[in-house]
C-alpha cells in the first residue's frame, strides 16, 4: 500500500446553490418581497457576527448561467452548525422562492505534500489557511474534482515521493498566480461525491481560466484530474441583495 497523505483539516464547508423561482416571487406584493429580503439580510447579519468573532466565514455570490442564481458558501467549526444554517435558511420566507440546485459538503484541507513544519496547528500561516476569512473578491469559481483511479493512471497507487514531486510542480504553477487568485481547497472524501472542492477567488474572472488552463498541462491535472461541474459568479454584496431580488 502507498503511504497515505496526511491532511490538516480546518473548518467544515457547505456550498449551497439556489435558483430563484421568479414566477412565484413575482406574484408577491412589494411588502411581502421586502419582508423576505429583510429576513434573509438578518440571517446574513448573524453570519457577519460569527465571522467577526472568527468562528466561521461565509461568502455570497450570484452565479452566471443557468446552473444556479446564487451561492452561499459557509465555513463553520462543526457539521452541526452547517446543518443548522441550512435548516434556518430553508425555513426562511426567501427560501420558499428558491430551488436548491447543487450543494457540496467538505472541509478545508491542507496536505503534507509540502512540509508544514513541526507543529502545524501552532503555525499562524497554516491556521490562517485552515480557518480562513473568505476574501471579498469580485468573482468566484467553484468545482469539485477527483484524482483518477483508472488503469495505469491511479494517483492512489503512486509512491509518496512521486506524488510529492508532482504536487511540487502543481504548487509552483499555483504560486505564479499569487496575488491574482486565492484558492481554498476543501476535502470531501467520505462527505460528498467528489474528493475535493476547489474554490477560487479573484478580482479578475479571466485569471480563473488562465490558471485552470495552465494546470491542465501540468501532470497532476493532465493525467490525474477528473473534474465536476464548474460554477462562476460575481460577489453579491449585502447592498446588492435588494437589487438582485427587486422586481
Ligand atoms: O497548499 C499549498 O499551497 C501547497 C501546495 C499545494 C497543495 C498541496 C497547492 C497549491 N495545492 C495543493 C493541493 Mn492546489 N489547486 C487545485 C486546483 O483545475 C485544476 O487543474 C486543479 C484545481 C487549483 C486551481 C489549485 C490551485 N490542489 C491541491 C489538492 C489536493 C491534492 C491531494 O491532496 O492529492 C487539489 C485537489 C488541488 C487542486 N494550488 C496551489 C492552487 C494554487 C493557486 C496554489 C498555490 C497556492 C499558493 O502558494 O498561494
Amino acid at each position: 500500500m502507498s503511504e497515505a497523505a496526511q491532511t490538516l483539516d480546518g473548518w467544515y464547508c457547505l456550498h449551497d446553490f439556489r435558483t430563484i423561482d421568479w414566477g412565484v416571487w413575482k406574484t408577491l406584493s412589494n411588502e411581502e418581497r421586502q419582508a423576505a429580503i429583510n429576513e434573509f439580510l438578518g440571517l446574513v447579519e448573524k453570519w457577519n457576527t460569527v465571522e467577526k468573532a472568527k468562528n466561521g466565514s461565509h461568502a455570497l455570490y450570484s452565479i452566471v448561467g443557468q446552473k444556479a442564481d446564487f451561492m452561499m458558501m459557509i465555513l463553520r467549526p462543526t457539521l452541526e452548525e452547517l446543518n443548522e444554517i441550512e435548516n434556518e435558511f430553508n425555513k426562511s420566507l426567501l427560501a420558499q422562492y428558491t430551488v436548491p440546485t447543487y450543494s457540496y459538503v467538505s472541509i478545508v484541507e491542507l496536505s503534507n505534500y509540502l512540509p508544514a513544519g513541526e507543529n502545524p496547528y501552532e503555525n499562524p500561516q497554516i491556521l490562517a489557511r485552515l480557518y480562513p476569512e473568505l476574501p471579498k473578491a469580485k468573482h468566484v469559481c467553484f468545482y469539485p474534482m477527483d484524482k483518477k483511479r483508472d488503469g495505469n493512471d491511479n494517483w492512489y497507487m503512486l509512491p509518496m515521493e512521486e506524488r510529492r514531486s508532482l504536487m511540487r510542480s502543481h504548487g509552483m504553477i499555483g504560486r505564479s498566480y499569487a496575488g491574482k487568485v486565492k484558492q481554498v481547497i476543501t476535502g470531501s472524501v467520505g462527505f460528498d461525491d467528489y474528493e475535493w472542492g476547489v474554490t477560487l477567488f479573484s478580482d479578475d474572472a479571466l485569471q480563473f481560466k488562465k490558471l485552470v488552463y495552465e494546470m491542465r498541462f501540468d501532470e497532476v491535472s493532465a493525467r490525474y484530474g477528473d473534474f465536476g461541474t464548474f460554477f462562476v459568479g460575481n460577489i453579491l454584496e449585502e447592498d446588492k441583495v435588494n437589487t438582485l431580488f427587486s422586481i
